[in-house]
């Protein structure tokens, strides 16, 4: 991703390389981000994408294959936009047509033009109860939960490293006043699917953001909204592995743009995630349009982890609600009053970047870091959490580490006659049954002296039965 960040003008956007980036050069701090100030101020950017990144975030489009040899529409996606989500590529029916059959050329199309000209690549989207194909449609319990975990493990780790941020589940959750979760198969297979889901994403591409994305959860005071919110909050108080929420935004009259969106936007990001705006369109013409779009951007850079804007589609006649005119750029690619109101609210908008980007508000040591090494041994203990169907079981182990740091751990379970683990995340297992040792992976052996770290397996059989035991390494 680092011609992104040569297109965006050198800053990167990335918000965990930054952090490191930060984190290593503290001392220069002061230099980048006086830099920085200066980039934002000469100049007002003449495309969207440009002048998004002035403010660090991306403008994106959703983008569909067949459309890359329309010379108009590549036209247009070149020069205003930093970042393409597939507007169908992705889905589960068009990369897994049969079962364990994987088809990527049409996804692949769009990822190559889009690395190829610098943008980011949303990955939409990973597990959802539409779109799905015929053969998953069909299957229902432990077959489907695995299918799916399958699906999420191939189709990331195909992509891994090229995507910035991944929808790894899409419009959970039902419409109306229940705050219930939409009841699909794979709602079925049990409430756990979406962390499943997570867990299985974030161990197949790391450095991806993964994403929760709805629609219909742009207005704070909707049911469908406060359990978006209330899923995130415990993700991440459990630590299941959440980045972002997607908000699509698709507004018409039916829909309408709501007067307290910033604050949606903005209580999302208290929550410790950066929030996007996924597939924003906005049906009407001229100066009404035009304002709504306005207000829309406007409120995403008032919050700081706002970090994109994707449309939902290039001209009028390529959205999926053609008949409402909701998007940009007129049906022959001219520029529309939406346009030029986007523009300007983006060059006009704050120009502090987001907080993923942002300096950290302690200020940098001024003695150099102690040279001891850290302490090692002190042993640790592990504690299991199991999430039981029939047939089937998730478990989750909190590896915690005594009075002194550790730099590896090894955990042992015992699985009963007949169970079988089937897939891990943030620990490497050996053997997949009876007494089963389970090894931290590269990125989290080291755990401070009375700190925390979690994993997890899933398995078909039942889950394991008394106390993981722990031994530091
Ligand atoms: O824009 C997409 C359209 O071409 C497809 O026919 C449709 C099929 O489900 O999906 C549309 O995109 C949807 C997106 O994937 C999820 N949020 C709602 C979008 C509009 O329906």
């Amino acid at each position: 991703m680092d011609n992104v960040h040569a297109r965006a003008g050198g800053r990167p956007t990335t918000g965990r390389r930054y952090r490191a980036a930060f984190a290593s050069v503290a001392v220069g701090l002061a230099v980048v981000a006086s830099t920085v100030a200066v980039a934002t101020s000469a100049s007002a950017g003449t495309t969207l994408g440009a002048s998004a990144a002035e403010k660090g975030r991306y403008f994106g489009a959703a983008v569909a294959a067949n459309k890359l040899s329309d010379s108009t529409y590549v036209g247009i996606l070149n020069r205003e936009f930093n970042s393409v989500t597939p507007e169908n590529e992705m889905k589960i029916d068009a990369t897994e047509p049969q079962q364990g059959q994987f088809s990527f050329a049409n996804a692949d199309r769009i990822v190559n033009h889009a690395r190829a000209n610098g943008m980011k690549v949303r990955g939409h989207t990973l597990a959802w109860h539409s779109q799905q194909p015929g053969w998953m449609q069909n299957m229902s319990g432990t077959a489907l939960r695995q299918a799916m975990l399958n699906h999420v493990t191939q189709v990331a780790t195909y992509y891994r490293g090229k995507i910035d941020s991944w929808d790894v589940v899409n419009e959970a959750f039902a419409d109306g006043s229940t705050g219930a979760r939409r009841d699909s198969n794979l709602q079925r297979t049990g409430n756990d699917w979406i962390e499943a889901a997570f867990r299985a994403a974030r161990a197949a591409d790391p450095g991806a953001k993964l994403c929760y994305n709805d629609y219909n959860t742009d207005n704070w005071s909707h049911a469908k909204t406060q359990a978006v919110y209330n899923l995130v909050r415990d993700f991440k108080a459990r630590g299941v592995p959440i980045d972002c929420v997607g908000l699509q935004s698709h507004f018409n009259s039916g829909s309408p743009y709501p007067s307290n969106y910033r604050t949606t936007l903005s209580s999302f990001a208290a929550l410790g995630v950066d929030v996007q705006i996924t597939e924003l369109d906005i049906e009407g013409s001229g100066t009404t349009q035009a304002n709504t779009y306005r207000n829309v951007v406007a409120d995403c850079l008032a919050v700081p982890r706002c970090t994109g804007i994707t449309v939902w589609g290039i001209r009028d006649t390529d959205s999926w609600r053609a008949s409402g005119t909701p998007l940009l750029f007129d049906g022959n690619g001219n520029k529309k009053p939406a346009y030029t109101a986007t523009l300007e609210a983006l060059n006009a908008g704050n120009p502090t970047p987001p907080p993923t980007t942002a300096p950290p508000t302690t200020p940098p040591p001024t003695t150099p870091p102690p040279t001891t090494p850290p302490p090692t041994g002190g042993g640790c203990t592990a504690s299991m959490t199991l999430n039981q169907w029939n047939g089937g079981f998730v478990a989750t182990v909190r590896v915690t580490a005594g009075s002194s740091s550790i730099n590896g751990w090894v955990v042992t379970v015992t699985l009963p006659g007949g169970a079988n683990i089937t897939n891990t995340w943030n620990a490497t297992n050996s053997g997949t049954s009876g007494s089963v040792t389970l090894r931290n992976v590269s990125y989290n052996g080291r755990v401070s002296a009375g700190t925390s770290t979690e994993f997890g397996f899933q398995g078909t059989g039942t889950g394991p039965t008394g106390t993981p035991t722990c031994t530091a390494s």
